[in-house]
């Protein structure tokens, strides 16, 4: 079978006037910033990437060389391309605008650029997780451009620098798969219209914290753990990489529920990942391949963020566990 490149599942997208010139420039500009990422990634040691940068981020997380080198790699490789508005970062407090020497365009790009960070130095895949908005028209962007529903994104996507590197990618019609073939340089594409099994008996979450769920919580994981003897009345395998982007793919590849849960450890906290660059663009993603995606109570993709670094509870996955766990908060306070 001849294979497809990126390149050419963009450009027949916008031959079939489902996106414009812009926005597949900005999607192979993204692809070739990730590109970068993954080499210095593989690198390792070798490449002087790995350990801390000794700075910390607006959260208040240590920030890692790899970590504020793909912050660099993904905002030079956007400024000049005159597709972008401004851009906003897991690693940067507030919005950057596009310089004003280059031309500005209509949409808004917001990412973590190396999610999973606890991860690089031990040799675990990572990723760059990514999501597009629309600029409001004649409206500045500053952070309040950004605060848009994920309902409102335009495209989502990631990369995860795995044992390969798969650039994963929706444009609201479907879930398209990417590998990188490092002989050619290019992306291939190796998974078409993904979809998620409904059913699962895989979990992923961070047990060690169970003591601080709140009690839906731990009655949901509880029935899980007891297996084929309890209500459940089957076993259930657990999986945590602790790199979103890595328990994420695996969903996608074979079916689960990934859950950061709401905790009692900071009330300023409402779970640990970030809605807009971690939830939002997952949660298009997962949706888009037949699956769910709640923050216990309600459709992640439904919340109005009132914070760039808003934080959110996450449960996304195979749709009948989800349901079957958001289930479990009903008549709960969000
Ligand atoms: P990061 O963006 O600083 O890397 O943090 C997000 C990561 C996710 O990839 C992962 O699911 C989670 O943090 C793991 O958290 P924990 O170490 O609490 O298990
Ligand atoms: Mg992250």
């Amino acid at each position: 079978m001849k294979s497809i490149s990126m390149t050419q599942y963009l450009l027949e997208e916008q031959r079939a006037g489902r996106i414009n010139a812009d926005l597949r420039l900005l999607i192979e500009v993204v692809a070739r910033a990730c590109k970068r990422i993954s080499i210095a990634t593989a690198k390792g040691a070798l490449g002087g990437v790995l350990g801390s940068a000794g700075t910390e981020n607006v959260q208040g997380e240590t920030q890692k060389k790899l970590d504020v080198l793909s912050n660099e790699i993904l905002l030079e490789a956007n400024a000049w391309g005159g597709h972008l508005a401004a851009l906003a970062s897991e690693e940067m407090d507030d919005p950057h605008p596009i310089p004003d020497r280059y031309p500005k365009g209509e949409y808004l790009l917001v990412f973590d650029p190396l999610d999973g960070s606890s991860n690089i130095d031990v040799n675990i895949s990572v990723g760059t997780i990514f999501s597009v908005l629309r600029c409001p028209e004649d409206v500045k962007p500053d952070e309040k451009a950004f605060l848009q529903p994920g309902t409102q994104q335009v495209a989502a996507g990631y990369a995860i620098y795995g044992s390969s590197t798969v650039f994963v990618l929706t444009l609201g019609d479907g879930v398209y798969a990417f590998t990188l073939d490092r002989e050619q340089g290019s992306f291939v594409l190796t998974g078409l219209r993904l979809r998620i099994p409904e059913e699962t008996a895989e979990f992923a979450i961070n047990m060690s914290n169970q003591r601080h769920w709140e009690a839906p919580m731990q009655r949901y994981i509880d029935e899980l753990l007891a297996g084929k003897t309890g209500p459940r009345a089957r076993d259930f395998n657990m999986r945590w990489v602790a790199s979103m982007v890595a328990d994420v793919h695996r969903i996608l590849t074979r079916g689960g529920i990934f859950i950061y849960p709401r905790d009692q450890r900071d009330p300023d906290k409402p779970g640990k990942l970030r809605l807009m660059y971690e939830a939002n663009p997952m949660s298009m993603i997962i949706e888009q391949a037949g699956g769910a995606s709640t923050d216990g109570h309600r459709r992640i993709m439904e919340i109005q963020p009132q914070k760039l670094h808003q934080r959110v509870a996450v449960f996304l996955g195979s749709k009948n566990e989800v349901e079957r766990a958001t289930a479990f908060h009903d008549g709960t306070a969000a």
